[in-house]
């Protein structure tokens, strides 16, 4: 009877396919699949249509006819974990048997991971399958992969990083735990307003996360506050005590992590806090309910929300009582998960491998000395030993205002005990130091853990750089400027300890899932490998000359830049024409990333054509993204200065469409999935010596872009791979950049004798963008004349002339796709498999481990 319906075709569709599952369930009337479908394992199209239909009902208890996008969105994803769970169970328990094997731990205070469910079908490589057996339910598949929310527990490029190297350790088959929390709240959501950013709560959970496994069964304590007292233990040694005032429960969610086309899946285990039932019984018992309602919520509040700073220190309790609370849940699960492998205490480095993602997590070198000392009664020299060999330190920034500190008292109110030890490694660790450098009374001073000048504070930097057998930047010339400045000392004092490994990002996320139409081109003409070996798209590179290669690459780039043209419409109302130039830059907006120096050289742009009309340019359309932390001030200025900049351009007609300028609200993980593969120029133009590393470089030529950039972080690796002749450089050298502030960098002279430079930076002071008001953006210019701090004075000729280079190149669009096709070819190295790789063999001494 349905049949004869005139039902529209989705929904027809959809009637048909719930009657057809009715009806195979009818026939056993106990809902049992039918025998040739393996519902909790099956890959084929016709197993995952049972068990997304079960999982609707089961866990969602919706039917196909009735159920939300949502709801399917949730029975497909438990669908895929089902697999996955599989799969990791597969991967612990081949581990488990092998006693001496070392693991990794990814300690790390934020993951960035973006939208899981695209990942995982094509890691487990089902992609098609699952969204044929969408289809045949009768929906659209794109619209049930946009229901994720995507889990943002990160600020930028190190969360990013973070979630990169998660997918390339199990891609590996290097057995591998990422620890961190599980913030309630991640990074805010940007809208904007009349220009300016407003923050909204993430409400990530909000409808459940169908990707995690909460694990109470395994939940730790954390203690805080009291104090310590001394006692002597059975064999007569003098042993510490923390009476803590109270304890904080961490729950562990785990998260798989499943590598690409291999068996081995690893988990990212996220700590939840919650109050320790037990210990406020006293308050229950004497009757008082709001102290232990009170202790709840501030045991709660710990994990509530991410700090939305990035490379900004704020030295907030309840940071410093997240960065202890994640540490000490994490040691101590190593500690048992060690134990369970029937090892022993004092050998902890040989089961663990521990990278420290920044300082972030560095308080571990204490908390793994408090386990091993308070807890299993193991003498300082050997729990020394043992904790040196385990950690690792990446450095990410050079930035003085990242580099954390807290100060000693709030430590001695927060954890006394681990204070203590602090001053224990401190004290021994300066008799080194002596002996080493006699008489240096300066450099006991600067390699103290504790910084004695003004208020004393912890110098989580070097608790890192004593406690571990391994420090690394995050680029070639970032570990070379942080040997020659940050932490020269460091390496005077332990030269064997440095070393680069220069970041990398996965190309399963950035161009397999995000890049389908370049991904399927470069598999027609190289096989299908590539992305698991990234070095293979070396092979690509005498395509560079073929015309029909050529051709479809042009087309597929044109293709996302309709995608990314219909969203900038739907987002921001501005129509974009995709056959313009897409001039890129999306990344935090911070003022070293030098987001205003792109908006003068597209004031400068458009003054040419103001002063001349009939001006010969390319189109070209300015697209910014990123979020600004809401403290900062200037970075929200920023925001402001390009919209309103580009409501004055955009609404111009001598323009004729000729520029235009768009800022894409909340740039995050999914909305840069179809960002990078838009993008004809990528704009990394930071001040020389500033970015570590940069990871939004090597994404954009990943996909096909030209880089305009300076000498700075990876830029420089990425332009010594593509070839010189295939990157726009411009700008100041690290080196240049301190010369000319040393011999007195004046940029008001810059701007006297530079008419273009003048004129924009009058135009702005004039009103012009800010409808008549003079004052709104002279925080911005006044602090270019007379300060500028990151040089863009100085460095805005070197930029638009290298600018006019690219719009001259652009003319010739065989050229561009020329290049840009050489700039996928040669990005093998900047795949996370290899830094990965470079952090196995120089730093963690460790091996993959294949799981069949
Ligand atoms: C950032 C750097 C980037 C680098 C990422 C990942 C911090 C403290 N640092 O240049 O600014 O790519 O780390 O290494 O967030």
């Amino acid at each position: 009877m349905f049949f004869s319906v005139p039902f529209p075709n989705f929904i027809y569709n959809r009637l048909r396919n719930n009657f057809m599952v009715q009806r195979n369930n009818l026939s056993d009337s106990k809902l049992k699949s039918s025998p040739t479908l393996d519902v909790r394992s099956g890959m084929d199209v016709e197993s995952l249509k049972q068990a997304i239909t079960e999982h609707l009902f089961f866990q969602q208890g919706r039917n196909i006819v009735n159920t939300s996008l949502n709801d399917l969105y949730m029975a497909v994803s438990y669908t895929v974990r089902d697999r996955l769970k599989q799969r990791e169970h597969g991967t612990m328990n081949a581990v488990f048997e092998n006693k001496d094997v070392r693991l990794v731990s990814y300690l790390s205070a934020e993951f960035l991971m973006g939208p899981q469910l695209g990942v995982n079908l094509i890691a487990l490589d089902i992609f098609e399958e699952v969204k044929q057996a969408v289809e045949e339910l009768g929906f659209n598949f794109d619209e049930i992969v946009v229901q994720e929310e995507e889990p943002g527990l990160g600020n930028g490029g190190l969360g990013r990083l973070a979630a990169c190297y998660i997918d390339s350790l199990a891609s590996q088959q290097i057995p591998a735990i990422g620890y961190g929390i599980r913030y309630e709240f991640g990074i805010f959501d940007q809208d904007i307003r009349d220009g300016w950013q407003v923050e909204k709560t993430d409400k990530w959970l909000r409808k459940g996360n169908p990707w995690e496994s909460a694990r109470p069964e395994i939940a730790v304590n954390v203690n805080f506050g009291g104090h310590t007292e001394s006692y002597v233990d059975s064999n007569g040694h003098k042993r510490f005590r923390w009476k803590p005032d109270y304890m904080v429960r961490g729950i562990p969610y785990n998260t798989p992590v499943m590598g690409y086309h291999v068996s081995s899946c690893n988990f990212l285990r996220l700590w939840k806090s919650e109050a320790e039932e037990s210990f406020d019984f006293s308050s229950f018992n004497q009757g008082d309910y709001y102290k232990a309602v009170d202790y709840k919520v501030k045991s709660e509040n710990i994990s509530k929300v991410l700090y939305p700073n990035d490379e900004m220190l704020e030295g907030k309790k309840l940071r410093l009582k997240q960065q202890y609370f994640f540490v000490s849940c994490s040691m101590q699960d190593m500690m048992n998960i060690h134990i369970r492998f029937e090892g022993k205490p004092e050998e902890f480095h040989k089961r663990w491998a521990i990278q420290l993602n920044d300082t972030h997590p560095a308080v571990s070198v204490a908390e793994l000395m408090r386990i091993l000392v308070d807890e299993y009664q193991i003498d300082w020299d050997t729990a020394w030993d043992s904790t040196c060999k385990t950690f690792s330190y990446t450095n990410h920034t050079l930035l003085p205002e990242a580099l954390e500190t807290w100060s000693v008292s709030l430590f001695a109110y927060l954890i006394p005990r681990v204070l203590e030890i602090i001053y224990e490694i401190n004290y021994r660790f300066l008799n080194e130091v002596r002996m080493r450098f006699p008489g240096d009374v300066d450099r006991l001073s600067r390699m103290s853990i504790i910084d004695e000048s003004g208020g004393k504070k912890v110098r989580m930097a070097n608790l890192a750089c004593v406690g571990s057998c391994a420090i690394n930047g995050v680029a070639a010339l970032h570990t070379e400027l942080l040997k020659k400045q940050v932490l020269h000392d460091w390496v005077e004092m332990f030269p064997q300890r440095f070393y680069n490994v220069t970041n990398g990002v996965t190309p399963r996320r950035f161009v397999v899932l995000s890049n389908p139409g370049l991904s399927k081109l470069i598999t027609n003409s190289i096989g299908d490998t590539w992305p698991g070996k990234l070095e293979e798209l070396r092979k690509l590179e005498p395509f560079a000359n073929d015309a029909a290669f050529v051709e479809q690459f042009r087309n597929v780039k044109l293709e996302n830049k309709k995608i990314l043209a219909t969203l900038i419409k739907e987002r921001t109302g501005i129509s974009v024409d995709p056959t313009s130039m897409f001039d890129i830059h999306v990344k935090r907006i911070h003022e070293y990333k030098r987001q205003h120096l792109n908006v003068l050289n597209i004031i400068t742009r458009y003054m040419r054509i103001k002063q001349n009309p009939t001006l010969d340019i390319a189109p070209r359309t300015f697209i910014f993204g990123g979020k600004a932390a809401p403290g900062y001030f200037s970075a929200k200025l920023m925001i402001k200065f390009i919209t309103s900049v580009g409501d004055v351009i955009n609404k111009d007609p001598d323009m004729k469409d000729r520029l235009k300028v768009v800022f894409f609200p909340n740039f995050n993980v999914t909305n840069a999935q179809h960002i990078y593969p838009a993008a004809d120029l990528s704009e990394q133009i930071s001040t020389a010596g500033k970015e570590a590393s940069g990871t939004g470089n090597m994404k954009f030529s990943m996909n096909g872009a030209l880089t305009i950039g300076t000498l700075d972080g990876a830029n420089v690796e990425i332009r010594e791979e593509v070839g010189n002749e295939n990157f726009f450089l411009f700008g100041l050298t690290a080196a240049q950049v301190d010369e000319t502030r040393n011999s007195g960098y004046n940029p008001h002279y810059i701007y006297e004798h530079n008419d273009e430079l003048r004129q924009v930076i009058n135009m702005i002071n004039s009103g012009y963008f800010s409808k008549g008001d003079c004052e709104l953006f002279k925080p911005i210019t006044n602090n270019l004349l007379w300060l500028d701090p990151y040089m863009l004075m100085a460095d805005y000729p070197l930029y638009t002339a290298c600018q006019d280079i690219v719009a001259n190149t652009w003319k010739n669009p065989s050229e561009w796709n020329r290049m840009a096709i050489l700039n996928v070819a040669r990005m093998g190295k900047f795949s996370s498999d290899r830094s990965i790789q470079d952090y196995c063999d120089k730093i963690w001494n460790v091996k993959p481990f294949k799981v069949r």
